[in-house]
């Protein structure tokens, strides 16, 4: 049967404090992504844009309650719409590719996805984005969204923000190289498995992917797969909204992909979401890093070379 993957665009920059990566969905459209998607023998449909209300036309006095994170309140509202939409999309019997917008977007898509069915998730990442309102030094929400999802800290009693079928023994974030001072002890003494730059380094790309792929694959329906096009190195994909030097190579991101697809494959839990975050086409040169994420999508999704 042939699948169905239903493009939805989360044009949103209120958890990175700045203007240009809510216009990532235009750009990875512009790249050619259903075109990619439909290479891959798959069907594809897009659902457009999700609502989100332009920083111009918001209530100045109406400031997020939540302590030290910004823009707490639009988040919300963007993470409710896309997690309705996810839900909808999973339990039609399609796959959702959710695209950013920046990685706060993953509340509303992992809250989608985790919500009738143990899940796992693969965060493609420099960051870890682990952080809460507690912790974050900057009250940016896409440094927060897998601690939220997870219903850490401030989180605890926001359950908009929890996805009910993720469980931290089934998280795995890999290429990290940047993470902040109580962001680290977070991590250290949460259960998610983290693989760094360095362990890339010293195994290698695919077994730390295979690795990444057995923690989230163990004993669940299906996995997530955040992809931050700031997992590459920036001389990759320049066009993010926070470069972190020493990233993945445009081959090492292929592969990945290529092994989820392969993982997806084999069945024993499927691919069941995805998204493409952090693209900004302010920064970026001749939109390639929008174009590199939808060629990453294509591998993702079973895209063969011959
Ligand atoms: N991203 N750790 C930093 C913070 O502000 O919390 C950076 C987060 C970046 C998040 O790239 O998705
Ligand atoms: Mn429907
Ligand atoms: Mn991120
Ligand atoms: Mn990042």
């Amino acid at each position: 049967m042939t699948r169905t993957v239903r493009i939805i665009g989360a044009p949103t920059d209120y958890g990175a404090n700045r203007r240009g990566v809510d216009m990532g969905p235009s750009a990875i459209r512009y790249a050619g992504l259903a075109d990619a998607v439909e290479r891959t023998g798959a069907n594809a449909a897009d659902a457009g844009d999700l609502f989100v209300a332009r920083a111009e036309e918001r209530d100045p006095d109406a400031e997020a309650p939540a302590g030290d994170a910004k823009f707490l309140r639009e988040v919300e509202e963007v993470s409710e719409r896309l997690a309705e939409e996810v839900a909808e999309t999973v339990a039609d019997g399609e796959l959702p590719l959710a695209l950013g917008g920046d990685h706060s977007i993953a509340i509303g898509t992992l809250a989608g996805t985790g919500r009738d069915a143990e899940i796992g998730a693969v965060w493609f990442d420099a960051h870890g984005d682990f952080n809460t309102p507690e912790t974050s030094p900057s009250g940016n929400v896409h440094g927060m969204p897998l601690a939220a999802a997870l219903g850490r800290g401030a989180f605890a009693d926001r359950e908009w923000a929890q996805s009910e079928g993720l469980r931290e023994e089934n998280v795995a974030i890999v290429g990290l190289r940047s993470v902040d001072g109580a962001e680290r002890e977070a991590l250290r003494e949460s259960a998610v498995t983290v693989y760094t730059m360095s362990d890339i380094d010293a195994r290698g790309l695919t077994p730390v992917v295979e690795d990444a792929l057995d923690v989230a694959t163990d004993g669940v329906e299906g996995f997530h797969v955040s992809l931050d096009l700031d997992w590459l190195d920036p001389g990759e994909a320049p066009g993010v909204g926070t470069p972190i030097r020493g990233g993945v190579s445009y081959r090492e991101a292929h592969a990945a992909m290529e092994r989820v697809a392969a993982r997806d494959a084999a069945g024993d839990a499927v691919l069941r979401s995805m998204e493409l975050v952090e693209v900004n086409p302010i920064l970026d040169e001749h939109n390639e890093t929008a174009e590199l994420a939808t060629e990453l999508a294509a591998s993702a999704l079973g895209k063969r070379i011959l």
